[in-house]
Parts: C-alpha cells; sequence; structure tokens
C-alpha cells in the first residue's frame, strides 16, 4: 500500500515499531421525530455509484471501478465520536483501549514540542512517531490532553475500541457503502462532499493539510491537527466533516491475510502532494489493532 497519511502497520509489525438515486431523508431536524438519537441522521436505503474512477482515484486501493451499490435503511451519526462521548464510555465500562493497554501510539511527529525525547518512526513515513503514553485522553504523549478538545474527534482508538464503544451505544460501525453513501449527501459521483470543487470560492470545507508536507502548514483552513467534529458545514444529509479531519472506521474487512479493516474520509494530515485521500469514495486498509492520532469514527444503526 502506498505511504498513506495513516501508517498501516499492525502493533507488532515490523518497520522498527515493535509489537444517483437520492435518498428521503427522515428524522432530521433535532431528532425529535422518533427516529434515533439527536446526534443520528436517518436515511432512507438506494442504490448509489459508489467509488471513483477519475484523475483523482488511487485504482491500486480499490476505489475503482465505480460500481452500483445497494444499501438498506440505516442511520448514521451526524459527527464523529467525540473525546467527550469517548469519556462517558470510559466511566461506564472502564473500557481500556489498544492504546492504553499496548502502552504506545502513532503521533503526527509536528505535533510533537520541539523539545519532545527522541521517538522512533516508521519507515517510510517517518513523520509518524512511535509515542509512549498516547492515547485518547493525551493525544501527543504524557503532558498532553484534551481539556480543550472535548468537542474534537476520539483519536488514539483502535477499530476493536471503536467496535466496543458502538456496541455499548446498541449501535455497530458502518459498513464501507453505507458510510460512503451516507457522505456524498445525495450528491451523484462528486469528488467531495459539497460537489466537485476542493475549495469553492476558495472557501475550505474541510480539515485537510495547505502547505508543504510535512513541514509546513500554513494553517489556510484554520488547524493543524484536529478540528471540532461540526467546525465545517454539513453535507446534504446533514453529517459534518465526513472528509478531512480523521479517518473513520469502517466495518470491512481489508483484503490480506492480517486483520485489516477499512476507514473513509482522510484526515487532517492529506495534502495532493501526496495523499488525496481526502475523496468520499478514498479508503484506506489499517491494522485492527493499531491506533493513530488521525483515525476516529462515526457509529451507524440499523
Ligand atoms: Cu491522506
Amino acid at each position: 500500500m502506498g505511504a498513506c497519511c495513516s501508517p498501516s502497520t499492525g502493533r507488532g509489525a515490523p518497520d522498527g515499531v515493535p509489537g444517483r438515486v437520492a435518498p428521503r431523508t427522515t428524522g432530521r431536524g433535532g431528532g425529535s421525530s422518533g427516529a434515533g438519537p439527536a446526534d443520528m441522521v436517518a436515511l432512507a436505503g438506494g442504490t448509489f455509484a459508489m467509488g471513483s474512477d477519475d484523475e483523482y482515484a488511487y485504482p491500486g486501493d480499490g476505489e475503482s471501478p465505480v460500481r452500483t451499490v445497494e444499501v438498506g435503511d440505516v442511520s448514521i451519526g451526524r459527527y464523529a465520536v467525540t473525546n467527550t462521548d469517548w469519556a462517558a464510555f470510559v466511566s461506564a465500562t472502564d473500557h481500556r483501549s489498544d492504546a492504553e493497554r499496548f502502552g504506545w501510539s502513532f503521533v503526527f511527529g509536528g505535533l510533537l514540542p520541539d523539545d519532545f525525547p527522541p521517538t522512533r518512526g516508521v519507515s517510510g513515513a517517518p513523520w509518524w512517531r512511535q509515542v509512549v503514553g498516547a492515547d485518547w485522553a493525551h493525544p501527543e504523549g504524557p503532558g498532553s490532553g484534551i481539556d480543550d478538545r472535548a468537542d474534537h474527534p476520539v483519536v488514539h482508538v483502535s477499530w476493536r475500541d471503536a467496535a466496543a464503544y458502538a456496541t455499548w451505544r446498541g449501535a455497530r460501525l458502518p459498513t464501507e457503502a453505507e458510510w460512503e453513501y451516507a457522505a456524498r449527501g445525495g450528491l451523484a459521483g462528486a469528488v467531495f462532499p459539497w460537489g466537485d470543487e476542493r475549495e469553492p470560492g476558495g472557501e475550505h470545507r474541510m480539515n485537510v493539510w495547505q502547505g508543504t508536507f510535512p513541514s509546513v502548514n500554513t494553517l489556510a483552513d484554520g488547524w493543524l491537527g484536529t478540528c471540532p467534529v461540526d467546525a465545517f458545514p454539513p453535507n446534504g444529509f446533514g453529517l459534518h466533516n465526513v472528509c478531512g479531519n480523521v479517518w473513520e472506521w469502517c466495518a470491512d474487512r481489508w483484503p490480506g491475510p492480517d486483520d485489516l479493516r477499512a476507514s473513509k474520509g482522510g484526515s487532517y494530515l492529506c495534502h495532493e502532494s501526496y495523499c488525496r485521500r481526502y475523496r468520499v469514495a478514498a479508503r484506506q486498509g489499517t491494522a485492527a489493532d493499531s491506533s493513530t492520532g488521525n483515525i476516529g469514527f462515526r457509529i451507524a444503526a440499523d
């Protein structure tokens, strides 16, 4: 797999790191319809054109060819699961994340202070640092915290952690098809949730990298790392931040001998110079027990 903006290695892997059918929407407008929790959007199922084979696509990722896919009725999170949401889960269940059990997680080096002690990197993606003590409550390791990030997406959660949270909520992770159906917001074949132009009228619509990756981020979109889950306008179905900000775990297995899982949406590290996976069709496969500072999730339910 090409070097994307997430390391795909599992905990024990090498690399020097140890171990257009526009559906009706229902239940919108604050959730008072009884269709589900206020933070979920109920979508009627339908068929849609999944994937991409335009000039931006990565055929090697399996996003080509475009094919017609049917999804059933589904409710899906309006937002990614936040740190506040996750804290409630932990206090109710004492869930220990994989990052906490293994004692480390992957952090983007550009978020670490200049005087941070030496860390090990990922070969081919040296901006990813193995940071001992990094976890959801300490996104950049010991000394960092989430006091000012209550409404940011939880990160440093593995696929297994995300699935556990979803179960606790009486929900599940979306399938990749459900995620993309919802992320498209009813726009057939568009590159982004709002259309084909990345910055329509010069306006930034998602949290990705601007500048020269990985050294200079001009912060033109306002953010270096994560941003609040509602920081940008919603798509046509009322979902916020489906592209950019953080990758979002999906239920589906990713081909391969290991337990890899699909995620969607790209992250604050995506930049056209090396990773155009900030598009609705884009995807990546990541080890189910791995965690990083740029993968979170949203939940779904039948
Ligand atoms: Cu990327």
